[in-house]
């Protein structure tokens, strides 16, 4: 386990953004128009709800830096349960951790994950560099494949592993852009593809929340047998109300964040 956030943070940047050039460069371009520094609302991470990879022990990397529990969110058609974890102090990122609820998926996806996470070993999940540190099995292209047609999110997770699956901007830290749509035309101007499922602004001023994602880049992947181009990763953008006490709301809103997955779907 870390000891620092800023460490623990810094390491799974440079392990997104390895897989998605895409978010280095609107980083750039938001930063250059902001001249100061970008703000990170949340990060997210998935795993499968099988020990020892389950959502506990990826959260215990966060209680132990002084996070706290907070909200829970189901998402029964895609088989997926997930908390959020926040710190005292407001000024690091919120975190948002998904499980897939594998003994609701079919006989063969079950046989293909436990296959999968029975190649983890349980001192890998303890280490400083669980959160980042990839995928811990060997899977081939057909396999990948197989799993993609119930469920993208178990895909996705073969493919990738361990490591944040997006990074969000926090729009209330800008001064150059105000909302959720101004930042959708950035991207689109930049010529990047804005999550439209749902509609390209999640949310409204009523949940408290408003947000959008660029679609996740495509960049190839080594599977077992062969290398193939895939979604990889994405990033996201986030604006906050403040709650009747004036706090900004912290949780996340479900049904938003269950269109936000397919950020990562293959598509077309
Ligand atoms: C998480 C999707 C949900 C949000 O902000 O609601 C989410 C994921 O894709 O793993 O990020
Ligand atoms: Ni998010």
């Amino acid at each position: 386990m870390h000891t620092d956030p800023d460490t623990l943070f810094e390491r799974l940047w440079e392990s997104y953004r390895q897989v998605t050039p895409s978010a280095e460069r609107i980083h750039k371009i938001l930063g250059a128009e902001e001249g100061q520094a970008i703000v990170n609302d949340h990060i997210a991470l998935r795993t499968f709800n099988l020990d020892p990879v389950r959502l506990d022990a990826l959260a215990e990397h966060f209680l132990s830096l002084g996070y706290r529990q907070g909200g829970e969110y189901h998402f029964e058609a895609k088989k997926l349960y997930a908390r959020h974890y926040e710190h005292p102090s407001l000024e690091l990122p919120k975190v948002f951790i998904s499980e897939l609820l594998v003994e609701q998926c079919s006989p063969e996806l079950q046989s293909v994950v436990k296959r999968l996470v029975e190649q983890v070993r349980p001192e890998a999940v303890a280490a400083d560099d669980f959160l980042y540190s990839g995928r811990h099995w060997q899977v081939d292209y057909g396999t990948y494949r197989e799993l993609m047609k119930e469920s993208e999110y178990a895909a996705w997770m073969a493919a990738w592993g361990y490591r944040a699956n997006h990074f969000t901007v926090s729009i209330n830290h800008l001064d150059q852009f105000r909302s959720v749509p101004e930042i959708n035309q950035l991207l689109k101007a930049h010529g990047y593809k804005v999550n439209a499922s749902g509609g390209e602004v999640k949310g409204s001023p009523e949940d408290l929340l408003e947000q959008s994602s660029t679609m996740a880049d495509r960049v190839p992947v080594a599977f077992a047998d062969q290398t193939v181009t895939i979604p990889s990763c994405f990033y996201e953008f986030a604006l906050r109300y403040p709650k009747p006490d004036g706090q900004l709301y912290s949780g996340f809103v479900a049904a938003s964040a269950d269109k936000i997955f397919e950020s990562t779907n293959a598509g077309s």
